[in-house]
């Protein structure tokens, strides 16, 4: 299958998911469930739930359907805690930003607080998602492993500490190895726990947990090096959110140390890197694989 027909596929997978778990806006908390559903459902290209799947196609012996059955409540608690990091990432006190995802952004349509609260709701329903019995999942003992992973990587020493530090080297000249500890964590730790998710849900054993974690956290990095490349050289119309940002706020960048080309190859060399560590996988990994490289051309 052509990658551009696999995503498509597996999109409508995940938004169908997410229409069934995500809750509706009804009852007393309706305005506040709205904010929560409007910018979740505005778009997106729902790469980490992807991942998940994938990540435990390639390891599950079961029917795909099996699987997504079970682990479909994981992969919305992924885009629930990406979704409130955008949101937080546009406020005011952070990036201030009015446009994501071709739309204004969640503060911009509601109001500030209205927008932290958003936030906060998604990420504390993507606990109740993984860990409620409410919800279909693995036996308790693999929930219990799901949660750990996706606490830490959307923590103080992952998605939230690599914003930190990203906010506060905003105008400043850092060392590379900086720039290397941000991109891991703020958006590299996420994309590496959707990959281990899907792993261990999945049922992997140590070796090919170890041999996925390595795939992600190379996909991570190659997907935030084109992060910066595009924000670069696209337009906002092509991104659906402000292009050169990262320019305005004198954030430090792959193009801002290496320049665009020299930027692309190291795009293209981590993403040969993800698919190097399948190595020890079968044709099950090939979604994988055709995603490392999707994520390296991809326009927005
Ligand atoms: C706790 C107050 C508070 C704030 C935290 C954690 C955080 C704010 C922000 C996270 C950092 C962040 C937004 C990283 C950027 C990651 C990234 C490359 C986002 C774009 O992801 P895509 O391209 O977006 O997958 P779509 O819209 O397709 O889902």
């Amino acid at each position: 299958m052509e990658i551009k027909e696999y995503l498509k596929a597996q999109r409508q997978i995940v938004e169908q998911a997410l229409q069934q778990y995500m809750l509706a806006a009804e009852g007393d908390f309706a305005a506040h469930l709205e904010t929560m559903r409007y910018s979740l459902f505005v778009g997106g290209k729902r790469v980490r739930p992807i991942f998940c799947l994938a990540a435990a196609h390639c390891v599950s012996d079961a029917p795909e359907p099996a699987v997504d059955e079970l682990l479909l409540p994981a992969a919305c608690a992924l885009e629930c805690i990406h979704t409130y990091s955008l949101i937080h990432d546009d406020l005011p006190a952070m990036d201030n930003d009015d446009l994501r995802r071709g739309q204004p952004t969640c503060h911009k349509k509601f109001g500030e607080a209205e927008a932290i609260l958003a936030g906060d709701g998604l990420l504390t329903y993507a606990f109740e998602l993984i860990s409620s019995e409410k919800f279909p999942g693995p036996a308790p003992a693999v929930r219990l492993r799901l949660i750990a992973v996706l606490a830490q990587a959307a923590g103080p020493l992952g998605m939230v500490g690599g914003q930190y530090l990203d906010i506060t080297s905003e105008e400043k000249k850092i060392p590379f190895e900086l720039l290397k500890t941000i991109h891991r964590s703020k958006t590299g730790a996420l994309i590496t726990a959707a990959v281990q998710m899907g792993a261990i849900g999945g049922g992997a054993d140590a070796g090919q947990l170890q041999a996925l974690t390595e795939y992600g956290k190379a996909v991570g990095l190659a997907f935030q090096i084109t992060d910066d490349l595009l924000d670069a050289t696209a337009t906002t119309e092509q991104l659906g959110k402000t292009a050169g940002s990262d320019m305005w706020l004198g954030k430090a960048t792959y193009p801002a140390f290496f320049g665009v080309e020299k930027t692309r190859s190291l795009a293209l060399e981590a993403a040969d890197q993800a698919v190097a560590a399948l190595e020890c996988f079968d044709q099950r990994a090939e979604p994988l694989r055709a995603l490392a490289r999707y994520i390296v051309s991809r326009m927005n």
